[in-house]
């Protein structure tokens, strides 16, 4: 068997405060014994995010999946309606409409940057429609504009995907106030993380007010419970750790800025690499480093050559998850000639801002030496 020396690099990993820090900010916890339940720490980190994330309210969620479920279900849409959305996307957001008893309707992307192809909406609602759900793929904003016109105009509601947007800013604004609800994911791999945890940005408190019984079983004191709910409360453990990746959070965007700028100048001559192009009117969080090969056949080689030096790359978001076998061949779509071929092309390399520079360089060797270096650029 060969072993394999060289050291193992992960496509991320999660950033956390020291030891120290997160064990001095948990002690109280063994005198309150309070350690879920919307507790003192869980009502500190929505104050703290909602400020950060310049949204005017925010409710914490057990995970990124349950907001998004959850922001979907309390507009109480009636069963069987059609949700158009992207499939260029985590199987999450799919899964989301659909465990609502919604049908998805898949609408191609954009080739620059992955996110939903605003244009080709129009044509896809019927009577049945009644919401637009778009992810800000990578940190990537959608057409905000475009979709909100047609949503205005056809009166659907718009719930934004901002599971990659943490920290995003668009025109001044916080990137979870766009639509008429934005959830985020605080998971472990993400920019900022709460270990697991999520959040839905609120449009106003009455969202919020619901959101809580939605969160909480609908119990509104000891003997009324007033309407069906679930239990997706953020513990008190996962809060107090995001109020301490908080603090570091401008510092670890920093240092993915670093990683992001090296690889961008490592590839650049790579004549088989493109890079997406995110809209200059936002901030880029540097929350992944998704990269396009010329084919199918190269990204594969890549991928392949990469794991023979022990470095894992992720193909995110490959397949589509229309073409996954729980949604294949069950819901309406436009032709997805874009979603496919990003699908099929895109490599997500590893990215996180402990990754040394020497990583960097030997994760972009490999695939300097699988690429053409002196052809035309892609
Ligand atoms: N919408 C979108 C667009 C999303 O991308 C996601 C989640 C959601 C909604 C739902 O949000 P959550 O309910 O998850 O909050 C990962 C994440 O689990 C998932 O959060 C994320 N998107 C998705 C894109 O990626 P996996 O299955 O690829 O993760 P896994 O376990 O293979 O981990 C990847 C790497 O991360 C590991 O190789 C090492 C590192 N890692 C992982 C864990 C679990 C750490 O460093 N620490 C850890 O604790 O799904």
């Amino acid at each position: 068997m060969v072993v394999n020396k060289e050291e193992r690099i992960l496509v991320t990993r999660s950033a956390m405060p020291s030891y120290e820090e997160y064990i001095e900010a948990i002690k109280p916890l063994w005198e309150s014994h309070w350690l879920t339940n919307m507790g003192k720490y869980h009502k500190e980190l929505e104050k703290e995010l909602a400020e950060y994330l310049d949204v005017p309210e925010i409710s914490l969620m057990v995970n990124g999946h349950m907001s998004l479920e959850l922001a979907i279900q309390q507009f109480d849409f009636p069963e069987g309606s059609e949700v158009i959305t992207t499939p260029f996307t985590f199987i999450s957001t799919t899964h989301a409409i659909v465990r609502n008893r919604l049908r998805p309707v898949f609408c191609d992307v954009n080739p620059n940057d992955g996110t939903i192809d605003a244009s080709k909406i129009e044509d896809l609602i019927t009577e049945k429609t009644v919401a637009i759900v778009p992810v800000h793929v990578y940190g990537h904003i959608c057409n905000i504009e475009k979709i909100k016109e047609i949503a205005d105009n056809y009166g659907l509601k718009v719930i934004y995907d901002a599971a990659h947007a943490f920290g995003v800013k668009y025109k001044g604004k916080g990137i979870g106030s766009y639509g008429d609800a934005s959830i985020f994911s605080f998971h472990a791999t993400k920019v900022f993380n709460t270990i697991e945890g999520g959040a839905v940005c609120c449009k106003n408190h009455d969202m919020y007010a619901k959101l809580h019984d939605m969160k909480d079983f609908g119990i509104r004191s000891e003997e009324i419970v007033a309407s069906v709910g679930a239990n997706a409360k953020m513990n008190e453990f996962c809060a107090i750790m995001g109020l301490c990746n908080l603090r570091h959070v401008n510092e670890v965007i920093n240092g993915r800025k670093r990683v992001y700028e090296r690889y961008e100048g490592n590839l650049a001559g790579a004549c088989d690499v493109k890079l997406f192009k995110g809209n200059p009117e936002a901030n880029n969080n540097y929350s992944y480093f998704p990269v396009l090969f010329k084919d199918k056949g190269l990204r594969d080689k890549v991928y392949e050559d990469l794991k023979g030096h022990n470095i894992f790359s992720r193909k995110y978001f490959y397949p589509l998850t229309s073409d996954h076998p729980c949604f294949k061949n069950k819901y309406r779509k436009c032709g997805l000639d874009v979603a496919r071929d990003l699908s099929d092309r895109v490599l997500v390399l590893p990215f996180y801002d402990e990754l040394s520079d020497a990583d960097i360089d030997r994760i972009c060797s490999v695939i300097n030496k699988a690429t053409i270096n002196d052809g035309e650029k892609l």
